[in-house]
């Protein structure tokens, strides 16, 4: 009983404070301190990149390097092997329109190995290979279930299924559990010299690179056409999912859900969430060297519309919720607005509006696409159904 209350006034305590720290941020526009961005095509040494040629050779590392630096932490580029072995297979789910696949990735390196459990379905009356989704899982596991017995909003495979694509899902919690203490239980262990350094990887950085490993996988898998994965996340998982994207090209599509502060949103606005928070209630998300911006974005040498830039020519789709003004929807926006100075260099006009689209008034047919739905923090079938149809638009159209 006394472990009951204790456990219950600490729930309670823990809500209000971050209830509080959320009544503090800022929402009112007018508020927003003015801001100038770094520019995202003038390189290191002060020159203007005007072709795609200087800013893959030149500008496109700097950056990268910026964000590893100070913000992700290193992306490990090698491991000794990959082993994957498919432990449960059902050609008969949902009712034989689609094949469910289990597979156990087994990632070494350094005499250790990480374990990525993969849930995969695949429709069965489709010619393969099929386009996929992938979403790097932030929730329970019964938001992926692989019998269909329990199914949510979250990842609805069917509706996947039904359009002609393959949907997969892995957990963060194999790769780094989200906790500040227990997120070196996993990836990691792989790679020990990250742990301690000002540099190294913490949890999303993790997350992104267990994105990767799928994708190796996904090379191998016949009925999977890796040249069309799009690579998804809500949320800390969308965080991940722009991480993922940024430094692995193989993706061919990015989708950032509600993915707010270190997200797709611009930091400098300093609207909802800020870096001081996020690196007060989550230090093991990002590497140590971010927590020098602690209240001081202006320091930052990128801003967010840079890693939406790092995934050019690549479409990417950034979402909101109405209601969830902590991810700051206008700032999301206004991040693929200043991405598009890049793609313009491949050619590439997005077709977003000058100023937000309204509530539920989605711009799906972009290369930079984005929607604030109604309502609250959340990955919806509202949402999939636009990710369908912007999947859909850039497949056909590269045909
Ligand atoms: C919040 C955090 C956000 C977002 C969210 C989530 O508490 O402040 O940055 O990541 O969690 O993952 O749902």
């Amino acid at each position: 009983m006394k472990k009951f209350i204790v456990g219950f006034f600490l729930t309670a305590f823990l809500l209000s404070a971050k209830a509080q720290n959320q009544n503090e941020a800022n929402y009112d526009e007018t508020k927003v301190p003015s801001y100038t961005l770094p520019a995202v095509l003038k390189t290191a040494n002060n020159t203007q990149v005007t072709n795609k040629n200087r800013w893959e050779k030149v500008r496109r590392p700097e950056i990268l390097q910026l964000f590893e630096e100070n913000i992700y932490g290193q992306m490990p580029k090698r491991y000794s092997s990959l082993k994957h072995s498919v432990t449960k297979k059902d050609a008969t789910a949902m009712n034989g329109r689609a094949t469910m696949k289990h597979v156990l990735l087994e990632v070494f390196n350094n005499g250790k190995s990480v374990k990525i459990n993969l849930v995969l379905f695949v429709p069965n009356n489709t010619k393969k290979p099929v386009p996929a989704f992938l979403l790097i899982n932030n929730r329970g596991t019964d938001n992926t279930d692989p019998t269909r017995v329990k199914k949510s909003e979250f990842w609805p495979p069917e509706m996947l299924i039904d359009s002609g694509f393959a949907i997969a899902a892995i957990h963060v919690a194999d790769l780094a559990p989200d906790d500040k203490v227990k997120y070196v239980d996993g990836v990691l262990q792989l790679y020990p010299d990250q742990i301690n350094a000002d540099d190294g990887m913490k949890a999303i950085g993790a997350w992104a690179w267990g994105a990767s490993r799928v994708m190796d996988y996904f090379e191998k898998d016949k009925d999977i056409d890796s040249k069309k994965v799009a690579i998804v996340g809500h949320s800390r998982g969308g965080k991940a999912s722009l991480w993922a994207a940024a430094e692995d090209q193989r993706f061919a599509l990015c989708i950032t859900n509600c993915s707010g502060n270190t997200g797709a949103a611009l930091a400098r606005r300093q609207f909802g969430e800020r870096i001081n928070r996020i690196n007060t209630s989550f230090p093991h998300w990002f590497n140590n060297n971010y927590k020098k911006y602690n209240n001081n974005e202006n320091a930052l040498p990128v801003d967010q519309h840079m890693l939406i830039s790092l995934i050019a020519p690549r479409p990417v789709y950034a979402t909101n919720a109405s209601k969830d003004l902590w991810a700051d929807p206008t700032g999301t926006f206004l991040s693929l607005k200043n991405a598009e100075k890049v793609y313009s260099l491949y050619g590439i006009k997005s077709n977003l509006p000058a100023t937000p689209p309204g509530i539920n008034k989605p711009v799906i047919q972009s290369h930079l696409a984005y929607h604030n739905r109604e309502g609250d923090h959340d990955l919806m079938e509202y949402d999939w159904n636009n990710f369908i149809k912007f999947a859909n638009y850039h497949y056909k159209k590269s045909k």
